[in-house]
Parts: structure tokens; sequence; C-alpha cells
């Protein structure tokens, strides 16, 4: 009932916006998720240097996703797409166990800024149609998500190339800050 009424809401009010940010150490696949979900195609990729931005609209809700570059020597420019920011795409290579600890440590740098302290985070563990990929349990545990002060977050293995997970994630996301939204 409560749904059915939020969707005959959502019907006759428009639908919700939502600001969210899309971050990720290079190569995670944080611009392959966003075109697989704007296109419902892979794109072939080149770093991105600056930002891609769209609105995907998903079940009411346009989420506007900021994709900003990935790369060591530009992660100094993320902090400027904090403002505003509801909810926070952590893409991470589940294939790339090399990385997993840098991965952990941006994560947990970017939490500790006060703008981003009580942003709603998804976890997209990407890359999972690799053989050599890690799963979510291990993936939890090795980016130290129960040890967050934040406890709304959520972790979805998926494959962007493909598609699947994707969904899921945006599903968990956009009712996680409906109800921190409707808590306020
Ligand atoms: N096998 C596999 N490859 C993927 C997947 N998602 C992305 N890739 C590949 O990973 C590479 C990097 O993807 P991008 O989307 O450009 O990565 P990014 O996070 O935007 O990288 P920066 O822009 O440098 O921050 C590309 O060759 C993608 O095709 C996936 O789910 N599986
Ligand atoms: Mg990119």
């Amino acid at each position: 009932m409560g749904q059915f009424l939020a969707t005959l809401l959502g019907s006759l009010v428009g639908p919700r916006e939502l600001r969210i940010l899309m971050l990720g150490l290079d190569a995670a696949g944080k611009t392959t998720v966003l075109y697989k979900l704007k296109l419902g195609e892979k794109v072939c990729t080149i770093p991105t240097i600056g930002f891609n931005v769209e609105t995907v609209q998903y079940k009411n809700i346009n989420f506007t996703m900021w994709d900003v570059g990935g790369q060591h020597k530009i992660r100094a420019l993320w902090r400027h797409y904090f403002t505003g920011t509801q909810g926070l795409i952590f893409v991470v290579d589940s294939a790339d166990k090399e990385r997993i600890r840098e991965a952990r440590d941006e994560l947990h740098n970017l939490l500790s800024d006060p703008e981003l302290s009580h942003v709603t985070l998804l976890v997209l563990a990407n890359k999972m149609d690799l053989p050599q990929a890690m799963n979510v349990a291990e993936i939890t545990d090795k980016l130290q998500l129960t040890s967050l002060r934040q406890t709304n977050w959520y972790i979805q293995s998926c494959c962007a190339t493909t598609g699947q997970g994707l969904y899921e994630g945006l599903d968990w996301l956009g009712q996680a800050l409906q109800d921190a939204g409707s808590r306020q």
C-alpha cells in the first residue's frame, strides 16, 4: 500500500531529483557504468580527465550522476564535486587485488570529509565477469566497510559491460535516499 501510494504520488508530482557522485580508482569502470545506464550500451571509454554528467531516469527518479576521473594525479579534484551530493557510488574493480587497499584508503578518506560524512553510500563491486574477481564478502572485508561511521551503505556486485546488478544498485540507492529523506 505504501509503495502504491508512493508511486501514485510520484506520478502526480513528477520525478524525484537526486544528485549522485560516482568515484573510484581509475579504470574501475565508472564511465562504463554511467553510459550503460544512460544508453543501455557498452561504450568504448578512454580515461576520464574531467568529468561526465548524465541524468538517468529510473522508477520516477532522476539520478543526476557525476562521473569524475579517478587517475591518481586528478583525485584532488574530487572534492570540488562534493557539495549537494546525496548519494555516493564508489566503483571498485573486483578483480584488482593489487589496488584494493588503495581503493579502501581513498574511500575512507572521502568519507572523512565533513561534506560527505552523512552521504548514502553504494559500493559497486564491478567486473564480476572476470574469473579472478573477489566476491562481495571479500571486498566488504578488504574495504573495511563495517568499520565505517556511516551506517547507510550497501555493496552490490555488478558487471558494467553487461549491466548485470546495476539496476539492483539503483533500487537500493533510491529507496535508501527516500528513507533518509523521510527521516529528516
Ligand atoms: N571485464 C570487464 N571490463 C569492464 C567492466 N566495466 C568496465 N570495464 C572495462 O574497464 C576499462 C575501464 O573502464 P572505464 O569505465 O573507462 O573506467 P573509469 O572508472 O571511468 O576510469 P577513469 O575515467 O580513468 O577514472 C574499460 O576497458 C572498460 O571496458 C566490467 O564489468 N567487466
Ligand atoms: Mg571514466
